[in-house]
């Protein structure tokens, strides 16, 4: 029969790789934390090359993944496409910036956007966007047949003053088990100077939902809910390397910070989510690729949109991580059209005012 999961299972008996030792039946790999921040795991460069991750990697990242919510894989990506595509991001950013549906998540003073990278088929990479190393991961995470269903980028630019309020990017009542993944590729070394993202381990099953966010229509979390799980763990904001790969459970609590440096801070994010979930969010992808990653990329396209060609820079923020194709959210020049708007007619913009309610302050 063939395998249920990807292409290499390699049942050979062997010892355990470097850097694991069996302890009581287990094979227990060693890992290196920081403190309070999340696991970082490096694939060798023969993975990296072969392309083919071992078992050890694969247990650590869904040991973590689970645990904290929140794990990084690092050297999964060639560096040279990593610079190519950030410099790409960060030409399309000055024109992206006029357009007059445009909005800053959470106010101006984050000076963070949604922007889709291109996606034509010579930016379509599949390095990025079907990684195989992170499709072992995803698989045996989310289940068989992942579904790729968002694909955008988050760019801090340069000044920002303002941070953005702590919260989970789902606000629906979501299942209590994992359901969808992020993974945010950051594209430049990144650390608290350039705005690396304000993360919260193990806040993915922490509180039921209902019970930690502030209001129904966002993911912002109470302000006694923020304080109360500083003391279990508090936040952190990671030194994370060019190229990593970010797994981030779609619940997890985390927060944009100010870009104080002078150059674009530049994250993709990369939904997928569980077949049975039955995700409704659809991405567009260029009809031209769709032999090659329908029979190569090895994931689901139930969610892709196929057209002629995305428009990448032209492109409204469009979101529904629920499961219900109703609950849509959609940027207009007229406002946010949510559910909300849809009933009453009244759109309004994102005037989101951060203050110190919406993050943590030392008591
Ligand atoms: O850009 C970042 O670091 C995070 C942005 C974010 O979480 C959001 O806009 O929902
Ligand atoms: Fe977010």
């Amino acid at each position: 029969m063939a395998p249920f999961l990807s292409e290499d299972t390699d049942s050979t008996p062997r010892m355990p790789g470097k850097g694991s030792k069996y302890v009581d039946g287990a094979l227990i790999p060693d890992v290196e934390q920081h403190g309070d921040n999340p696991v970082a795991i490096r694939l060798t460069d023969e993975e990296l090359h072969s392309g083919r991750t071992r078992p050890e990697t694969i247990q650590q990242c869904l040991k973590y993944l689970h645990r904290d919510g929140l794990v990084v894989l690092e050297n999964a990506i060639d560096e040279a496409l990593v610079d190519k595509l950030y410099k790409k991001i960060v030409e399309d950013n000055e024109i992206y910036l006029s357009k007059n549906f445009l909005q800053y998540n959470q106010g101006i003073a984050t000076k963070n956007v949604s922007q889709v990278p291109p996606l034509t088929p010579e930016w379509l990479s599949r390095d990025f966007y079907a990684n195989v190393h992170m499709m072992r991961v995803i698989e045996n995470m989310l289940g068989p047949r992942p579904e790729l269903r968002f694909i955008n980028s988050n760019v801090a630019v340069p000044g920002a003053t303002g941070r953005q309020a702590v919260h989970s990017d789902v606000n629906h009542r979501f299942p209590e088990i994992p359901f969808g993944i992020v993974m945010n590729i950051y594209l430049q070394d990144s650390d608290a100077s350039n705005g690396v993202t304000e993360i919260w381990c193990g806040t993915h099953d922490c509180y039921p939902q209902e019970e930690q966010q502030a209001t129904k229509e966002s993911g912002w979390i109470k302000k006694e809910a923020i304080q109360k799980r500083a003391k279990v763990k508090p936040p952190v904001q990671p030194k994370l390397k060019k190229g990593s790969i970010c797994f981030r459970d779609l619940r997890l609590w985390h927060a944009g910070m100010p870009n104080t440096s002078d150059h674009h801070r530049i994250m993709l994010a990369i939904d997928y989510f569980a077949e049975w979930y039955q995700c409704p969010m659809t991405v567009e992808l260029p009809r031209a690729m769709k032999k090659e990653i329908e029979e190569e990329w090895n994931i689901s396209t139930k969610g892709v949109k196929w057209v002629d060609k995305v428009d990448h820079l032209n492109q409204p923020f469009y979101l529904n991580m629920t499961q219900d194709p109703s609950m849509y959210i959609r940027q207009t020049e007229k406002g946010v059209e949510d559910w909300r708007a849809r009933l009453t007619g009244k759109f309004e913009f994102d005037r989101a005012k951060v203050t110190d309610q919406n993050y943590w302050t030392a008591e």
